[in-house]
């Protein structure tokens, strides 16, 4: 009795944990192809996080490319420079925008990126979420 008791209480823990879990929703997110005879680039989006957890971006992967880094800009002296984050908090029930000349994500290794690559976007547990974004050319067609 007692042991069903206990493992009915571990149930339900682990019930709590998992409905917690931090949602993230990936919205306009594309990828630029990149400049002739380059094989880096960029990706911006819009993450929401929709679930009670703070959602904690550590690493993700880009179909067709070799590696993804975190970066952000930063004024120094007049001179925007680019930086890697290793990690950046999309809080619960809020929104990060990813842009130009903002936070974004640099692709790098490319070889070739399909019209509508696969975005993996994975926190600290390596709890990853999956989903498609698009390519836009910087040139207007
Ligand atoms: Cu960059």
């Amino acid at each position: 009795m007692n042991l069903i008791k206990r493992a009915m209480s571990l149930i339900g823990v682990f019930g709590i944990s998992v409905s917690a879990f931090a949602e993230l929703v990936v919205e306009e997110g594309y990828v630029r192809d990149p400049i002739p005879g380059r094989s880096m680039t960029a990706a911006f989006m819009t993450l929401s996080n929709t679930g009670a957890e703070d959602f904690v971006l550590k690493s993700a992967t880009l179909e067709g490319a070799a590696s993804v880094e975190i970066h952000t800009h930063t004024h120094d002296n007049g001179v925007m420079r680019m930086r890697q984050i290793h990690e950046l908090v999309v809080k619960a029930g809020e929104s990060v925008v990813l842009k130009p000349g903002g936070l974004h994500l640099m692709i790098f290794g490319i070889k070739q990126i399909p019209e509508n690559p696969e975005l993996k976007l994975c926190d600290e547990d390596m709890e990853c979420i999956t989903t498609r974004i698009t390519t836009q050319s910087l040139v207007k067609k």
